[in-house]
């Protein structure tokens, strides 16, 4: 009897401890223009990777200049042709420093977000 509980509450503990979704999460694989550089003139559009599929009614970006306007045009669209990479068209951005904000929802229902800043302009 001892022993059964024993196994019983190891077995009930590795269920608490484990994971909900098998997989990872989906976070930013890369992006174009990439985390934290400089392009020369403004990207008519800012492609994103992730690690994993996304839902597209529940994944989008926000891009914005340093006062925290929006300069994206128009909401981020998942590629039509690969469910692992999101799409946002900018505004003719100036000279400076832009942030990306992403929330993204999963194929496996995990919600996920960050951040990250490139810069227009001669380095
Ligand atoms: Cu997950």
């Amino acid at each position: 009897m001892t022993i059964i509980r024993a196994v019983l509450s190891i077995a009930v503990a590795a269920l608490l401890l484990s994971p909900v979704c098998a997989g990872a999460h989906a976070f930013l694989d890369h992006s174009d223009p990439a985390v934290g550089s400089t392009v020369p003139t403004s990207p008519a559009v800012i492609h994103l990777w992730f690690t994993q599929q996304l839902e597209p009614a529940f994944s989008s970006v926000t891009v914005t200049d340093k006062s925290g306007a929006p300069v994206n045009d128009g909401p981020a669209q998942i590629d039509s042709g690969n469910k692992f990479e999101l799409d946002v068209k900018l505004k003719t951005l100036d000279v400076g420093t832009y942030k990306v904000q992403w929330h993204v929802l999963s194929v496996d229902t995990h919600r996920t977000q960050g951040d990250y800043s490139f810069h227009v302009g001669k380095g």
